[in-house]
């Protein structure tokens, strides 16, 4: 896989980044959604960086999936709203979502345009966030997270008869779908399991009882105490027509190796948002964004409802607050799409696509990838 640049282009890059100095590794501090903090602490001449796959517009949260031989990648759709940053996200104003498709991992990417827009979605106010697709009986489906009338995140879809949509919205979301950052996993016995979840702007503490709480201050004011499990993502079982949950949303087990909780201090390694499922020799692979420590991690089970037990981290902080990513098999090599900040200059609502490929250890352990510090391949 060749996406890399040459060390000028990445001097170059990196002396554009509003500021900040190229490095070798990144060391962010714990933050909130409104600042980033970058360390540097190295030359440019040491560090390449991938080159991000899509520059004509800005796209986040790649959920990508092999459809009919082809590369399909089903992003967020970033752009200037110029609606001003908060710790809910509302500077993540997205309004539509664009498909985008490949030949093959080196190939030119083509642009299917707007497939979907929030005015088209009649429960739909708002912030189109991460979405994914999913492919039954050559029908195409797009979940995605939207605000209602109360600004409260939904899960919407929309079908199409071709993975390059366009998608019509069915008229509601998908009864009991909250909070964010749907992933649709298609286990090897046909079945389809839905992920969702997302604290903070995600809004998943406002659910832990049941119903939305509207009665707090701060995204953080429902969180469990430190010392408590964390908030646990969720998953369900998709119906036949792909159109709703066959049962509820269970939680999901994030455990550590003694098979204990991962604690809702443990910013490091807790649940924070953008799950994804995927399957390697048999065993369940469930990865998410670590939030304000800005890790990828991930974390094996024997089942799509878990528990998994939490490995270590695929892939470092990237350039912007927000990590995203999918992981996909395509023509017998792993990959993982994810996004970064660079196109931007490190602006968080503005983010890139870019893709790396993954590998395992031989006993399925996957290695670790600092997006910034790419060496020359
Ligand atoms: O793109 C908006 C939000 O930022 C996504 O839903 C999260 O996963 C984070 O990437």
């Amino acid at each position: 896989m060749t996406r890399f640049t040459t060390k000028s282009f990445a001097l170059l890059t990196c002396l554009s980044l509003l500021g900040m100095s190229c490095k070798q590794k990144t060391d962010k501090k714990e933050t909130t959604k409104n600042e980033q903090e970058v360390v540097t602490n190295t030359t440019a001449e040491e560090t390449t960086e991938i080159q991000p796959l899509i520059t004509h517009i800005y796209t986040a949260d790649p959920s990508a999936h092999v459809f009919d031989g082809k590369i399909y990648i089903y992003p967020s759709h970033d752009y200037e709203s110029g609606i001003p940053e908060n710790d809910y996200g509302a500077h993540f104003n997205m309004k539509d979502y664009h498909v985008f498709s490949m030949d093959n991992i080196d190939g030119k990417v083509t642009d299917h345009g707007k497939v979907l827009d929030v005015e088209d979605v009649k429960w739909a106010k708002r912030q189109m966030w991460a979405p994914d697709a999913a492919e039954k009986d050559g029908k195409y489906y797009l979940y995605f997270p939207a605000k209602d009338e109360k600004d409260i995140f939904r899960i919407g879809v929309a079908t199409s008869d071709s993975p390059a949509g366009p998608f019509k919205p069915e008229e509601k979301p998908i009864e009991g779908g909250i909070s964010i950052d749907p992933a649709v996993f298609k286990d090897s016995d046909g079945s389809y399991y839905m992920y969702v979840g997302g604290i903070w702007g995600g809004q998943l503490q406002n659910w832990r009882t049941g119903t939305y709480n509207t009665d707090f201050n701060s995204p953080y004011d429902n969180e469990p105490e430190d010392d408590e499990p964390a908030i646990a993502p969720r998953v369900a079982k998709l119906s036949d027509d792909m159109l709703q949950f066959a049962e509820e949303l269970k939680e999901i087990e994030i455990v550590d190796k003694e098979g204990n909780p991962i604690l809702a201090g443990d910013h490091d390694r807790r649940f924070f948002e953008a799950a994804w499922v995927h399957k390697y020799n048999g065993k369940y692979y469930f990865s998410y964004s670590t939030g304000d420590t800005h890790n990828i991690a991930y974390a094996v089970g024997d089942s799509p409802y878990g528990p998994f037990t939490y490995q270590s981290v695929i892939l470092k902080p990237v350039l912007g607050w927000t990590n995203h990513h999918s992981i996909v098999e395509i023509d017998g090599k792993w990959y993982i799409f994810f996004h970064d900040s660079s196109l931007s200059g490190g602006k968080t609502h503005l983010r890139n696509v870019k893709v790396s490929e993954l590998e395992y250890n031989e006993d399925g352990t996957i290695k670790a990838i600092d997006a910034l510090v790419e060496a020359e391949k």
